[in-house]
């Protein structure tokens, strides 16, 4: 196996850190970003260290994690000012080494092979990263440093927050064997449930299920599991100029079966994701429709498009196309995601939406200048309760 220095960086509570950063007074208070203690809709997006003491985390409903936390301070996020403090945070880890994987908002890695002699010592390269977004940005930030993917991103989360985790080839084994699969890049819930069902629960476990079976389960993906479980994982540092998808989901605190409701809600969310698909220059060819039932049956459509776009009357009309395949039930999660990205740049000469595009243009620069989406389309208005 190639070995390579590979330095996975993830921000600590990104969005409450950057609201901290912004107004000191939330400085050592369980603080929730999502919503208004009052917001009946809507989930948590991420919270203060001094929250999660309470139990809040990442997904819950608002109304769940009022009640855990009810002197906390919640507060809804302002998007365009974390995407603002993420490009910076992009210049800073570019600055490090010239082949950086941006894996969201908030975390990237950084191939760091080559590197090594300008440090006393791999730890001196993690503080120094760490000092840099301390010094430029005034946030902290974990950092993992290992020989592969898998085992830096496992070393960023092994003491955050502020952390910074070396693992080096020596460590690997004994760092490994005991690990729960749940740890392993790409096992979710359903993975775990068949791999039980194996009887497998660590690593140490997984090495003893023969490579067929692993195949016979698990399909390419037993490969990879054979492989994690060893140590081995071959991928690179891709550079990338940007996420490969950009989506936005909101949970019901009822369910709702009422079609106008929900597309109002799709519609809301249309406008967010068409915000961040125009703010990163980008356009995209597929929709994807996310709808999750009050069993928790979750379905989701895409459809691709031969030309790309980026307007929200495009995302949006798709949207609703994909929602009207599915057979309704009493709903309690829509989401709506962008993928198949184009930057501007290869985009066809040929592009009849100038119209279109010097609307958005103004919306946008309105919209970025106030907090929020100030100016919205009729249809996120809930009809019932009028304009
Ligand atoms: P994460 O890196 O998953 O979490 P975090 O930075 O808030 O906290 P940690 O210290 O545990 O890494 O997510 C980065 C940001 O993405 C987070 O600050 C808010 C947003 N987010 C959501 O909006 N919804 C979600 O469900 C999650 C997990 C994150």
């Amino acid at each position: 196996m190639v070995m390579r220095t590979i330095l996975h960086i993830d921000m600590d509570a990104f969005y409450a850190a950057v609201e901290v950063l912004d107004n000191p007074e939330y400085q050592g208070i369980p603080l929730i970003i999502g919503g208004t203690k009052d917001s009946l809709r809507g989930v948590v997006a991420t919270c203060s260290y001094e929250a999660r003491r309470f139990g809040v985390k990442s997904a819950m409903p608002l109304r769940k994690a009022v009640s855990l936390c009810p002197s906390g301070v919640f507060i809804p996020g302002r998007q365009k000012r974390y995407l603002e403090v993420s490009e910076k945070l992009q210049e800073v880890f570019s600055a490090f080494s010239p082949v950086v994987e941006p894996l969201s908002i908030d975390e990237a890695f950084l191939d760091m092979t080559g590197c090594e002699h300008f440090y006393a010592r791999l730890e001196a390269m993690g503080q120094a990263i760490k000092e840099r977004v301390w010094s430029e940005i005034g946030l902290r930030a974990s950092v993992g440093i290992a020989p592969t993917k898998f085992l830096a991103k496992l070393a960023s989360e092994m003491e955050k927050p502020d952390g910074l985790v070396v693992i080096r080839p020596s460590e690997i084994e004994r760092l490994l064997i005991s690990l729960p699969v749940k740890k392993l890049w790409g096992v979710g819930e359903k993975t775990a449930d068949l791999l039980r069902d194996l009887r497998v629960f660590t690593v140490y476990d997984l090495r003893r299920v023969e490579l067929s079976v692993l195949l016979k389960t698990f399909g390419v993906y037993g490969q990879t599991l054979y492989d994690l479980a060893r140590g081995i994982d071959e991928r690179k540092v891709e550079v990338t100029s940007s996420v490969s998808s950009i989506g936005q989901e909101t949970t019901f605190d009822e369910d709702y079966l009422d079609f106008s409701i929900l597309s109002c809600q799709i519609a809301r969310l249309v406008e967010k994701v068409g915000y961040r698909l125009r703010k990163q220059n980008l356009k995209a060819r597929t929709v994807t429709l996310k709808v999750r039932f009050l069993d928790f049956h979750t379905v989701t459509k895409s459809t691709t498009a031969t030309v790309p776009f980026h307007d929200d009357d495009t995302i949006f009309s798709t949207a609703l196309r994909l929602f009207s395949k599915i057979k309704l039930k009493p709903v309690r999660l829509v989401g709506v995601t962008v993928s198949n990205f184009h930057t501007l740049e290869t985009l066809p000469l040929l592009d009849s939406t100038a119209e279109a595009n010097a609307l958005y243009k103004v919306l946008d620069s309105i919209n970025t200048k106030f907090d929020d989406t100030v100016i919205r389309k009729g249809r996120t208005l809930d009809q019932r309760k009028g304009p």
